[in-house]
């Protein structure tokens, strides 16, 4: 019977979109990789110019680390992967590592 029918309360539910967390690919200084190497593989895996790439291999190199990217989490696994698998390749032990974003 309509009487039976029981309505519930419609709650208003906000529309929840939720923006994917983002990740950063931070480039970790080591003793072993020559500088050349570690620019060409920031030209190679994430197309920086020379100068940029310089100024990030220098920046690990003083500091200990640098954020090469900021970018969504399966990109940076992907990209620091790829750029560890050239230095495994060459026998260096250059690292790339990726955390979230605050
Ligand atoms: N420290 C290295 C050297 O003096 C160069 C280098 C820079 C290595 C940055 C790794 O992430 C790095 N040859």
């Amino acid at each position: 019977m309509a009487e039976d029918i029981i309505l519930k309360p419609k709650t208003i539910t906000k529309p929840k979109l939720e923006r994917p967390k983002l990740y950063k690919v931070i480039l970790v200084n080591d003793d072993y990789t020559p500088r050349e190497f570690v620019i060409m593989v920031l030209k190679a895996v994430f197309r920086m110019s020379e100068e940029t790439g310089y100024r990030v291999m220098l920046t690990a190199h003083r500091l200990g680390t640098s954020v090469v990217v900021v970018c969504a989490r399966d990109i940076a696994e992907t990209k620091s992967k790829e750029a560890m698998d050239l230095a495994k390749e060459a026998g260096f032990p250059l690292m790339f590592t990726t955390e979230p974003e605050e």
